[in-house]
Formats: structure tokens, C-alpha cells, sequence
């Protein structure tokens, strides 16, 4: 009934909001195209929900787990448009990661055993926390295929450690973060022996393990603390989800489990399978463990047992220090969810219609007072279900996974099987609504939804399935993420976005403007490390050295060290001669202070990649160990002399005798010719010169400098400029000894900084007078769109003249100016006759011609027009 209601009331404004914008357009456009694209009107309104003009920013950042492609998707909401893959766990050409020496030292920190491992299967990203609420700072991720940990810096969205776990050998309830980041939680899944050695199954009960690994967290460098960071080992049960308690509940941690029969299968042996022997039981247990109490435990020798070179806290040992109990909960269950207060947990029975809310302070006066109804196998005490159950709710079929909004007591679930998401209370235990979704949903994301803050607004439903969502692109469908608003009484799937990148379990999403990432690093710095890097080169210390086993420079050592430079369009050296054999390292360091000037570099054909950001400083290294000429060249379109920013490693074998080429004779310019190119060139430069001198004057006269993003830019052209003097002294020197081959070269190099500087100047110059120009009528803001979407800016361009007149002043030219433009703007053919309009057809060689423009359009232009000469000093 109540989704009838809202259908009904979203026609009823849907019908105003379309009435309302046809009319602003003008002759009914949008239902034009609602027409020609078969829309209806709460498309439109979805549409408008989810659409961001360009340039527009998104209220909400999503961090989704790209599952078995082991990186990480960064979305923003409610746009849902993808923003980056971060490379995690596996190598990542496009940022090198993987194929530079600083990003592959990071990927294998996740060797496991010695062995080099480069997949990942991510399941559930968790953002750090201080008193429960997300600050912005890291991110976690598991990989559940190789039990690992990464860390990612949110202050430039790069992987900065991976950690493996030294006894799990699968591992899923990870990352949780603890309410302050002290600890991350991270539960094992396939039970497994915690040592390396082989155990027969037969033994499974005996030699088996599950446990919770409890990360120590370093949140002010961003790093686990392996040494510092324990297990706690439980029984042989497949722990799954986890959560960390927060508010009335920090300082525990929950963990639900299956298996609790610990069936260990054998199909081949005539056994029943896995899925019929793991699921018998009504019940498996909830585990609930003081991690608070446990880190103190783990400080002291005597409580843990050192396995692989990892402490783990006996199973004894937790239970005899009232660390570790158990709770019944519906079979085989899937989530478990601590609501906002912490009073609250909700755990979902994949098997089971029902979802079970449990109390935390009926669980906390049982451990109080001892109350167990029995222990368990391996001792571990069991708490009564019943009594610390708050209720149980039938939800429908498959319940997975639960999210929080700020409505107290309102909790949003993922119905596997229905394909739905349900919205519930879990203090009154009632079902509120139900949408329906496409198809299978995992996870479910709230915006911080599982946070002590949640924000409401959004749920994002994590689709397994998409079958016919999508245009056909193969057998292997993308994920399906869907946006649904839960602003209303109801909710309201707004958009499908397919994921072509694995497949996503977990998201977070986080309120964007509590992210505060860097726009370039500090030069010479070596991103991974975020201190400075040995192979940090500045301007004019380029060189290469080759050096000795021991390190010593040395003319027949084998190892080639290159301290190399990047900046737009040029790398620095540009030839490279190495014999077959060395051992080739090279520094990259790019000089660039210019926000997005990115540049990247490989070597053909050697398997090496990097890609250097604004100030970064990378090393690639390699043995060059085939004979050649090997290109190597810049890898992003930098700049229009991006194709140009090349170099040549050659190869050669010292064993080997080389005969050279004849010389082809081949003609060129005399003294005469050689000169007049010069002048041309010199005087070319001049005028850019000019130019530039003439945005200068206008920045410092509307005091750029009061203006942070113009200071900043200005900066950048700087940057550029200032590299003049040193080029124009070497131009006159080659010019003094005759070469002007040289001379011309050089007065070129300068040309092209003229260029860069002139580029970011008029940026800088446009984004000044946007600042201190009057403010625009939104008639005249309509004007100018028009007049560069209409045609208008194809001849005519403000402040100079152009392929047509410069219109600075137009309206004052003729007398009852705003009559005698539009009229011309409306109807240019009968003007063609006018004396003024005839003389400037001669002088232009062109007829104004007719842009089809309505009233209401060059009403806009005449404003615009308005506005510009206001402004006129500006332009
Ligand atoms: S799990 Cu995949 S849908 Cu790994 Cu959190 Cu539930
Ligand atoms: Cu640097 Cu292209």
C-alpha cells in the first residue's frame, strides 16, 4: 500500500518538476527527448537524482572490494561513476604498480612461504575509525584466498603494505576496524593446522584450527604492527563475518561461524558432500571474544604459544580469562552487524528466514554472572541463545548482510534468494518495505552505514547476478551495483551500474569531503615509503654512473645507475649506452609542480613500467641482457610534444666489434639560410614574449596573488619561464661560435617553455577574471553557454578580433544597441544591406549567418553581452 502511495506521489511531482524544466527550456525539450527515449517521468526524476552536471562532484565515496581482480573500486555517489582501481594485491600496469622497484616491494611483502603470489580475492574493505566515526585516513582490505592484509593511504590512494597471515591459511571476517583504529580484526574461514606440516583430516578435530587474528594498528603511520599483533586460536568451526563492538559493546568482538559439525566431506570416498554434512546442525555458534582483554593477555610470554613466528593465545588461555564464549545462532549464518549504539547485534542465517537480534547487555550480565548452559568440545563456555536473543524477525529467504541509517532502529537487510532489500526495526522486530533487486545481492552499502554515525540518504545494493541488465558482452557478465534512495517513506531504485572488475562482497562509503588526498608530492619522493628517495634528481644533476659490486664508482663496474628527470617534453638524458649484461637501475624523478602533469616511462621491450607523478621519484630496474636499440619514451600524452619525449637505451656487446656505417652525404643549409631561420625564430619569440608580458601585467594588476587556485597556477607557468635564462645563454654561446644549427635548437627549447608558460598564464588569466569579474545574471550565465554551445565563439572572440568582430562594446556601437543586435542575431539576412553590417562582410570576408537562435536564447546572449562590457577592462 505504502509503495502505491509513493508511486502515486512521485507522478505528482514528477509531473510538476517536468512542466517546471520544459518550461524553462523552452518548447517542451525534455519531453521531446523523455519521448524519443521512452522515459517516463520517474526516469527523469531518478535521472536527476543521480546526474551530475560536468564538472560536478559527488556527495558520498565508495571503496568496493574488487574481489578475484584482488584491487579495489573507488566509485562516487549518487553519480555511481567509477573514479579509480587501486592496485592492492595484484600488479597494475597503468600505475606501475608491480613494475617498478618501490611498488613490487610492496606486492611482495605478500609472499606467502617464499612464494610470489600476484592475485588477490578482496572481500571487505573497512575504513579507519576514531570513536567509531570514518576520519578518512586508511583503508583496509583481506584478501581471503591468500590470507593477507592491505593498507592503503587515503592521502594519495596507493597501497602502502601488505601483511600475511602467518597461521590462517584461508582468512574472510576481515578487515573490522576497532572503534579507534587500535586493532584491525580479521577471522580465518577454512580451518586448517596452524603449523606448515602436513596433517591427515582424519585428524581434523585434533590438528585443525579457525581463529580471529587481532592486527595491531598504528593509525598515526598507517601501518599493522606485526610483532605486536596476535591470534587467537578457537576450534575448527568456519569462522566467517566478524564486527567489531562499538559504544556500550567496544572491546569486543563478534564472529560467526558454520560448521560447527566439522564435516570435513569426501565425496570421492562415498561420503555425503560438504554442503549436506556442514549444514545438519539448527545452530552454529556466535563467537564473542574481549579483544581489549586479549591484546593485554597477548603482552606476557607465558600466555601464547609462538607459531611460524606469530603469537597465538591457546583456546585455554582465553576461556580461563573469561575472553571467549559462544552463542547458538541459526544455521549457517552469513553477517553479523553491530548497530550504532553497540547495544545491538544482528546476525542473518543464510539458511534460516529469520534474522536474530541479540542484546548486548542481556549477553554482557550472563558472562557477568557465569550463566552457561554447557561448554563446547574444546571448553569454551556457551551462553543461552534464548536469553540473549532481543527478538528474531522473518525476513524472507536468504538473509546475508545488514546496514544502518541515522532512523533509530532502522536497519536495512540483503535477501540473497528473494533478490530484495529489506527494511526493518530492529528494536520493534517489524518489516517496514521490501525492493526488489537484479539479482542476488550480496553486500549491501549504507552511506557509513555501519559506522556509530550512519548518514543515511543511500543503499547500494551488491548484486551477484546481473543476467539481462545489460547489453550482452559475453558469457562473463560485469557485477551489477544498484543505487537505491532511502530518503522516503519507501524505497526507490534510482540506477544500475554495471562493474566490469571482479566481483565485489563489501563497500564502504564514506562522506567525500572527509577525504583530503594530495594533488602532488613533495619533490623526490618515493610514494610507497613517503620519504625521500635514493635516487631523487634534481635539475642539472642528471648523470650516469656506473659503479662496482661494492658500490664504488668504477668505469668497469657492471651496475649502470641513471639519476634521470622528467618535465614536460623532455626526459633527461636522452641516450643511454649500456653493455650487454649490466645491471641497469634508473631513477625517474618528475620535476613537475603542475597539478595532473603525470608522466610515464617504459623501456621497450624489458617488461618495466612507472608512472611518476607530480614530484614522485620511482625506480625501475632490469639486466640488460639482450643486444639492441631499445626507444623508451613517456606513456602519458603530457604534453603536445608528448611523442617527442623519447630517448634510446642501446645495448651493445663489449664482446663484439662493430663496423660503422658509411655516411650517406646529404644536403643543407647555407650560412644565409641558417641566419634567417634564426631571426625568424628569435623574433618569433619575441612576440610570444609579448604575449606573455601582457598576461603578466594583468595578473599582477588584478592581484593574482589574493587568489590561492590562480597563485597556484601561476606558480606552474612560472616554473616553466624561469628556465629561459639557461637555455637563451646557451643559444647565444653556440650562436658566438658559429653554430647556429645549435643556436636555432636552443631559441626552439625556449619556444617551447614560452608555450607551457603562455598555456597554464591563460588559465590562470581566465580563472582570474571568473573571480574578480561582476557577478553573472543567470540569463547572462544562459547567454554565454549559448553563445559557445550556439556557434557564437566559432568566429567571434571576446577581446580580440578574431574570424569575425570582437563584440567588447557591441551594444554601444548602434544606436538602441540591444534592439538592432538581437534583431541582427534573429534575422541576419535582412541586415546584410545595412551599411556598418555591409562594410564588415568586406572586411571579413564573411556573412554573419543565421544560428537559429529563439527569443529567449538571444535575450541570454544580450545579457552576456551586458556583462562582458561591464567587464570590459577584463578582457
Ligand atoms: S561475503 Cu561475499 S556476499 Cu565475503 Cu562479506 Cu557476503
Ligand atoms: Cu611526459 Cu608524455
Amino acid at each position: 500500500m505504502t509503495k502505491h502511495f509513493n508511486k502515486l506521489t512521485s507522478l505528482v511531482l514528477g509531473t510538476t518538476l517536468v512542466a517546471t524544466v520544459a518550461s524553462a527550456a523552452g518548447g517542451g525539450e525534455l519531453e521531446k527527448v523523455m519521448k524519443a527515449r521512452g522515459l517516463t517521468e520517474n526516469d527523469v526524476i531518478r535521472a536527476a537524482k543521480t546526474y551530475n552536471p560536468t564538472g560536478g562532484r559527488d556527495e558520498f565515496i565508495v571503496f568496493s572490494s574488487g574481489g578475484q581482480s584482488g584491487q579495489v573500486i573507488v566509485y562516487g555517489v549518487p553519480s555511481m561513476r567509477i573514479l579509480k582501481y587501486i592496485a592492492v594485491f595484484t600488479p597494475e600496469p597503468w600505475q606501475g604498480y608491480g613494475y617498478d622497484v618501490d611498488s613490487l616491494k610492496i606486492l611482495r611483502q605478500g609472499n606467502i612461504r617464499g612464494r610470489e603470489i600476484n592475485w588477490g580475492d578482496t572481500h571487505h574493505p573497512a575504513l579507519s575509525e576514531k570513536d567509531g566515526k570514518y576520519d578518512g585516513r586508511w583503508l583496509a582490505i583481506n584478501d581471503k584466498a591468500n590470507p593477507r592484509i592491505a593498507i592503503i593511504d587515503l592521502h594519495d590512494f596507493e597501497t602502502k603494505q601488505i601483511v600475511s597471515n602467518k597461521v590462517f591459511k584461508s582468512a574472510h571476517g576481515g578487515a573490522f576496524f576497532t572503534p579507534n583504529s587500535e586493532y584491525i580484526l580479521d577471522a580465518a574461514q577454512y580451518a586448517a593446522p596452524f603449523d606448515n606440516n602436513y596433517h591427515p583430516i582424519e585428524e581434523y578435530k585434533e590438528s585443525y584450527r579457525g581463529g580471529v587474528t587481532i592486527w595491531k594498528f598504528d593509525d598515526k603511520i598507517g601501518k599493522i604492527i606485526e610483532k605486536d599483533s596476535f591470534t587467537v586460536e578457537m576450534p575448527p568451526y568456519m569462522q566467517d563475518l566478524s564486527d567489531s563492538g562499538k559504544g556500550v559493546s567496544n572491546g569486543w568482538g563478534f564472529t560467526n561461524s558454520f560448521n560447527t559439525e566439522m564435516y570435513t566431506g569426501g565425496i570421492e570416498v562415498g561420503m555425503p558432500p560438504n554442503e549436506a554434512g556442514m549444514s545438519r546442525n539448527d545452530t552454529d555458534f556466535l563467537h564473542v571474544y574481549n579483544w581489549e582483554k586479549l591484546a593485554k593477555l597477548a603482552k606476557d610470554k607465558k600466555n601464547v604459544k609462538i607459531i611460524n613466528g606469530h603469537k597465538v593465545i591457546p583456546i585455554e588461555v582465553a576461556v580461563k580469562n573469561d575472553a571467549l564464549f559462544l552463542i547458538p545462532e541459526p544455521k549457517s549464518p552469513h553477517g553479523v552487524d553491530v548497530s550504532p549504539d553497540g547495544e545491538y547485534i544482528t546476525v542473518c542465517g543464510k539458511l534460516d528466514t529469520h534474522a536474530s537480534v541479540y542484546k548486548w547487555s542481556k549477553i554482557k550480565e550472563l558472562i557477568k554472572s557465569k550463566k552457561y548452559t554447557g561448554k563446547d568440545p574444546y571448553g569454551i563456555p556457551i551462553l543461552d541463545m534464548k536469553s540473549s536473543l532481543h527478538g528474531q524477525v522473518e525476513l524472507g529467504l536468504g538473509p546475508l548482510h545488514n546496514q544502518y541509517s541515522p532512523v533509530d532502529g532502522e536497519i536495512y537487510t540483503s535477501l540473497y534468494v528473494d533478490s530484495q532489500v529489506v527494511k526493518w526495526n530492529y528494536k520493534t522486530l517489524k518489516v517496514l518495505d521490501k525492493e526488489n533487486v537484479h539479482y542476488n545481492i550480496g553486500h549491501l552499502c549504507g552511506m557509513e552505514g555501519k559506522t556509530a554515525d550512519p548518514q543515511g540518504k543511500y543503499i547500494i545494493a551488491l548484486n551477484k547476478l546481473a543476467i539481462d541488465r545489460f547489453q550482452n558482452v559475453g558469457p562473463l557478465h560485469p557485477q551489477n551495483h544498484q543505487l537505491i534512495d532511502i530518503s522516503g517513506k519507501t524505497m526507490d531504485l534510482l540506477v544500475d551500474m554495471p562493474l566490469p572488475l571482479g566481483e565485489p562482497h563489501q563497500a564502504v562509503a564514506i562522506r567525500a569531503e572527509k577525504l583530503h588526498p594530495h594533488v602532488r608530492y613533495k619533490m623526490g619522493t618515493n610514494s610507497k615509503t613517503g620519504k625521500e628517495h635514493v635516487g631523487k634528481t634534481l635539475a642539472g644533476q642528471e648523470r650516469i654512473e656506473r659503479r662496482n659490486a661494492k658500490g664504488k664508482i668504477d668505469p668497469k663496474g657492471k651496475n649502470v645507475f641513471i639519476y634521470s628527470t622528467f618535465v614536460r617534453s623532455h626526459i633527461n638524458p636522452e641516450r643511454i649506452t649500456v653493455n650487454k649484461g649490466d645491471n641497469v637501475t634508473m631513477y625517474m624523478t618528475n620535476l613537475e609542480r603542475a597539478q595532473d602533469e603525470t608522466h610515464g616511462f617504459t623501456v621497450d621491450n624489458f617488461n618495466v613500467h612507472a608512472s611518476l607523478e607530480p614530484g614522485e621519484t620511482a625506480e625501475i630496474n632490469f639486466i640488460a641482457d639482450i643486444e639492441g636499440v631499445f626507444p623508451y619514451y613517456c606513456t602519458e600524452f603530457c604534453s603536445a610534444l608528448h611523442l617527442e619525449m623519447m630517448g634510446y637505451l642501446m645495448v651493445k656487446d663489449p664482446n663484439k666489434k662493430y663496423v660503422s656505417a658509411q655516411k650517406i652525404k646529404m644536403g643543407t643549409m647555407n650560412k644565409e639560410q641558417l641566419d634567417a631561420e634564426y631571426k625568424k625564430t628569435v623574433a618569433v619569440n619575441d612576440a610570444t614574449d609579448a604575449v606573455i608580458q601582457s598576461v603578466v601585467a594583468f595578473l599582477k594588476a588584478n592581484k593574482f596573488g589574493d587568489h590561492k587556485t590562480v597563485a597556484a597556477l601561476v606558480t606552474d607557468a612560472f616554473d616553466q619561464y624561469g628556465q629561459i635564462p639557461a637555455q637563451k645563454k646557451l643559444a647565444d654561446e653556440a650562436y658566438k661560435k658559429g653554430d647556429i644549427e645549435k643556436a636555432i635548437l636552443f631559441e626552439n627549447m625556449i619556444w617551447q617553455l614560452m608555450v607551457k608558460t603562455a598555456d597554464v598564464g591563460i588559465r590562470a588569466k581566465d580563472a582570474l577574471v571568473r573571480l574578480v569579474a561582476t557577478k553573472q545574471s543567470a540569463s547572462a550565465q544562459a547567454g554565454e553557454r549559448t553563445f559557445g554551445e550556439g556557434g557564437c565563439s566559432g568566429c567571434h572572440v571576446i577581446g580580440k578580433v578574431s574570424s569575425g568582430p570582437d563584440l567588447t562594446g557591441a551594444l554601444q556601437r548602434h544606436e538602441n544597441g540591444e534592439k538592432w543586435v538581437s534583431k541582427f542575431i534573429l534575422n541576419p539576412e535582412e541586415m546584410y544591406d545595412d551599411p556598418y553590417v555591409k562594410s564588415m562582410i568586406d572586411y571579413f570576408n564573411l556573412k554573419m549567418p543565421n544560428q537559429h537562435m529563439n527569443e529567449q536564447e538571444t535575450k541570454d546572449i544580450i545579457e552576456y553581452l551586458k556583462w562582458i562590457d561591464e567587464n570590459a577592462n577584463l578582457f
